[in-house]
């Protein structure tokens, strides 16, 4: 007790010198967070702190990002530079003679150390921790303030993975940042940022088990100290199963390693998704003389065993255990990659609440929840070093490799949720020197040598966990370079249906790999399609960006997944969206291909999951994310808008009952049952019924359907307000401003619609997808702007009499610098390069509204423009809007019609 209430006084010491007079000597080792009261800078220009007043110094608490917001402005690129933290801190003087560290969970990408003015230390790398010693650069004096400096430089740097990728690469000490204070022996946390301690069992079985354990020391004392080392297997109620102690003596300033092993552990309780059951392992350093406890490190530990089968998949405690999870960025909404514990439990809880039993850490290890989170709730990861992409073919490159590898093994070694070490991802993905093949077989050279090397070095640190590395879908490419022998499972990212144009491509590949490669366990390591929960649609397209063709997409991929045994699991790509800020498309600077939204909100494919996957009854209403909805009236007797519903379910059959009514009973197939349901204007009621053994399961929601006339004069709808997006299928959900932007027709009398003219497609060789993938500037609603209709002569609403207020959207789609072609779009998207003019009038009713639009000239190219104006419909001719060539073809890319009187 009394060494507990020491170390706490020590750390208010940290913010309070008052207490430095009530300490006595005998210190217990402890870790505290350093969060809290930094000093913020940037430093464009890299100028240094020195005579740089310019500085604007802002108070920040860790974790903290300085690229929160500007991945998301319109301006191209984020800040990568240098950031500068500092702050002053007082030490105990008690502790003077004891190892004080700094130890960080991690800080994008290069990190430096200064304490006092001197360098205390340096590290390398964005996603792994380290642990830089202080002691002696400290000020022990209860009065001196010591300051801390970090600078740190999210620069491009071609000597540190990752090069390039589909992520954002926020900058700052984005994890949490501690204190630790140790005595003279300690487990050597200097080990890579490890806690020193290694614990592996080389024998379960469910009768037995047996525990080794594996101690770093570090003796930093100038004398030879004898010390006794005690490790205790606890239970998970904390129960003292077995224990072993070894006496030791450490030469002065030296490092040692012992290894303990622990046997005859009877009917070990096994680890599982079903039952991740923690044991501890406790492991305590004492002064063999005095019996003082002088360091003291607790470790998870599951029993479980496992193996991957080339035909049969993955095995865990002798079992089949299909793995089906998804792959995860750490980033969040507003708050870039600096995110509380919270939300990265959250992330892992909603894994594990889809039912998943895998978690793909990719593209690079993650905060230490994480993997805490994954030993807690049963889930199985892999975990990867960010070479992605390419590799510089630099020493210092594969030394930076080496030691990421090294580091993320050592410091992720105990979690028994851990079962594959990867360090590559789609490395092959683009030719690096175009045509010189001679110099691009160099590079193949040099990237299976680094292959070999990151995986005799990963075999070495670990053999009791598998490698894998993830390739795309150029499976001969890969072959010839060695990806698809080296590693001991191969991982495989494919987005047949996606990029690639033919989903029933998956299948084949997937069997294609099989056949071709004997002996080699294959996983799906990637697949998705980009859904943005605005857009929705009754014909889903490939590449539409709406949420019913990424339904479509995973309800194929799943499938076949899920039908070929030895197809030993896969991770969808991504668990939620996630920032990537080279991207444009329809939300720009977003990767939509999550389960989630970026603030975790549930598209509907989550739900198709839950269905296949969870064991316990579950009934839910796919759609439920789309409640605000609009139709036209199936006549101008009908009242209602018949669309269709989805329910994803784990039972045989559902019922649907909608308003009241009773819309029948469905056989469920592939885990969907749905329906044409007949909405009517306001609030819709919908409840979907499953029956198990005369016990019903429910989901329930309400959709608001702003119903519209069939004809824009009918007495029975009233005409209120239509907003209509050109040149397209989709319906664009606006939540905020609450209205629905419903798909564009030809005219047809008494409604409304177009006349003339074709869609705009990008001039790129796809077939499938709408409209253009740059970014609008000025507007989220991008969507709006990046479809219209070419060469549109008239638009007509039959609309009654009355005073209307109608708004008309343009944007200038073609033109602008060419892009470079997104690296992971394998269609190489570019916008068109037509430069031609485009000027055009516009009436209505017979006025001239506007004379000789130059959308280019008045906003400049993908940048929006509405036109309002009011305008009274007499005499029954409704609107009819006119569009007169003057030179090149006028476009609409979206128009607003709303009733005032
Ligand atoms: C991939 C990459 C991943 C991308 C993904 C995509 O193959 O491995 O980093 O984000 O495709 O969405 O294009």
């Amino acid at each position: 007790m009394k060494s507990f209430a020491n170390f706490i006084a020590i750390l208010l010491i940290i913010s309070n010198p008052l207490y430095s007079r009530s300490l006595d000597g005998d210190f217990r080792v402890g870790k505290i967070s350093l969060n809290d009261n930094w000093k913020f800078t940037k430093d464009p220009q890299g100028k240094g702190l020195k005579d740089n007043a310019s500085l604007q110094w802002q108070d920040v608490s860790f974790p903290h990002t300085w690229n929160a917001h500007d991945v998301m402005d319109d301006d191209p690129g984020y800040f990568r530079g240098i950031g500068w933290y500092k702050k002053k801190i007082k030490i105990n003087p008690e502790l003077k003679g004891k190892q004080l560290f700094l130890y960080f969970d991690g800080a994008n990408q290069q990190t430096e150390v200064w304490v006092n003015g001197k360098i205390a230390g340096k590290h390398t790398g964005g996603y792994t921790r380290f642990c830089i010693p202080i002691s002696n650069c400290l000020d022990f004096n209860s009065q001196a303030n010591n300051e801390i400096i970090l600078k740190v430089d999210n620069s491009h740097n071609e000597n540190i993975p990752p090069l390039s990728a589909d992520f954002t690469f926020f900058g700052g000490v984005y994890r949490n940042v501690y204190l630790v204070v140790k005595d003279d022996v300690y487990f050597d946390l200097t080990d890579y940022a490890s806690n020193g301690i290694y614990v592996s069992t080389p024998s379960v079985s469910e009768k037995s088990a047996s525990v080794l354990v594996r101690s770093k020391l570090n003796n930093s004392a100038a004398n030879v100290q004898r010390i006794l080392i005690e490790t205790i297997l606890m239970d998970s109620l904390g129960n003292k199963v077995t224990s072993t102690s070894s006496s030791l003596k450490l030469a002065a300033g030296s490092k040692a390693e012992i290894s303990q092993e622990m046997k005859g552990i009877h009917n070990p309780h096994l680890w599982s998704p079903d039952n991740p059951y923690l044991y501890k392992v406790v492991s305590r350093i004492f002064d063999a003389r005095s019996k003082r406890q002088i360091d003291e490190v607790i470790n998870p530990l599951g029993f479980r065993w496992f193996r991957f089968d080339p035909d049969e998949g993955f095995f865990l405690n002798g079992k089949r255990c299909k793995l089906i999870g998804t792959s995860r960025h750490q980033d969040y909404k507003n708050l870039g990659n600096a995110i509380p514990a919270e939300l990265h439990i959250r992330d892992i809880e909603l894994l594990k609440e889809m039912g998943g039993n895998f978690l793909r850490i990719a593209h690079y290890p993650q905060d230490p929840v994480i993997l805490e989170m994954c030993d807690k709730l049963g889930i199985l990861a892999s975990v990867e070093i960010p070479v992605v992409n390419a590799i510089t073919e630099s020493e210092e490159f594969y030394n930076n490799c080496r030691e990421m590898q090294i580091e993320m093994i050592r410091q992720n070694y105990n979690h028994p949720a851990v079962i594959l070490w990867a360090y590559m991802n789609e490395v092959l993905l683009k030719p690096k020197f175009g045509n010189d093949a001679q110099r691009q077989e160099a590079y193949y050279k040099n990237i299976k040598a680094l292959v070999q090397n990151l995986e005799d070095l990963t075999r070495k640190e670990d053999p009791t966990r598998y490698t894998f590395v993830s390739n795309h879908g150029a499976y001969d490419l890969y072959k010839k370079v060695g990806l698809t022998s080296i590693p001991m499972v191969i991982g495989w990212n494919l987005y047949q249906g996606w990029y690639g144009d033919k989903i029933e491509g998956f299948g084949q590949f997937l069997d294609k790999f099989h056949k071709e490669n004997p002996g080699k366990p294959l996983m799906v390591t990637e697949y998705g399609a980009d859904a943005d929960p605005r857009l929705r649609t009754f014909n889903p397209l490939r590449f539409d960006k709406t949420v019913e063709y990424a339904s479509f997409y995973h309800e194929v991929y799943l499938k076949e997944i899920q039908k070929r045994d030895f197809v030993a699991g896969a991770a969808v790509w991504n668990l939620a969206d996630f920032n990537s800020e080279p991207r444009e498309e329809t939300m720009p600077h977003m990767n939509n291909k999550g389960l989630l939204t970026w603030d975790r909100k549930p598209k509907d494919i989550y739900y198709l999951y839950q269905a296949a996957l969870l064991k316990k009854p579950f009934v839910r209403i796919a759609s439920r994310g789309w409640n605000l909805r609009s139709g036209i009236a199936m006549s101008d007797k009908d009242l209602f808008c018949l669309q269709k519903l989805k329910v994803y379910t784990n039972q045989k059959e559902v019922t649907l009952i909608v308003n009241g009514k009773d819309l029948g009973t469905k056989t469920v197939e592939d885990h969907i049952g749905e329906w044409d349901v007949p909405f009517l204007d306001g609030v819709n009621s919908v409840e979907a019924i499953a029956m198990q053994q005369g016990v019903s399961f429910k989901d329930y929601t309400e959709i608001d359907f702003k119903l519209l006339p069939y004809n824009l004069s009918s007495g029975s709808i009233p005409f209120k307000e239509m907003n209509i997006i050109s040149g397209t299928q989709r319906f664009f959900v606006d939540d905020q401003k609450y209205i629905v932007w419903i798909p564009d027709q030809p005219y047809r009398p008494g409604s409304w619609g177009y006349t003339g003219g074709k869609p705009f497609k990008l001039n790129n060789g796809n077939k499938d997808g709408y409209g253009s993938d740059r970014n609008i500037k000025g507007t989220f609603d991008d969507p709006l702007f990046q479809t219209q209709q070419v060469g549109i002569t008239e638009y007509r609403l039959d609309v009654p009499d009355g005073l209307y207020h109608i708004s008309l959207y343009f944007s200038e789609l073609n033109g602008g610098k060419e892009k470079a072609p997104l690296l992971y779009n394998l269609n190489n998207t570019v916008a068109p390069k037509t430069d031609s003019a485009r000027v055009f009038d516009v009436s209505v009713n017979g006025k001239q509204l506007i004379d000789a639009l130059n959308i280019k000239e008045e906003a400049g190219i993908n940048r929006g423009i509405i036109k309002s104006t009011a305008v009274l419909v007499e005499g029954g001719k409704g609107i009819g809007i006119k569009f007169n060539a003057v030179e090149g073809d006028p476009v609409l890319n979206a128009l607003q019609v709303r009733k005032v009187f």
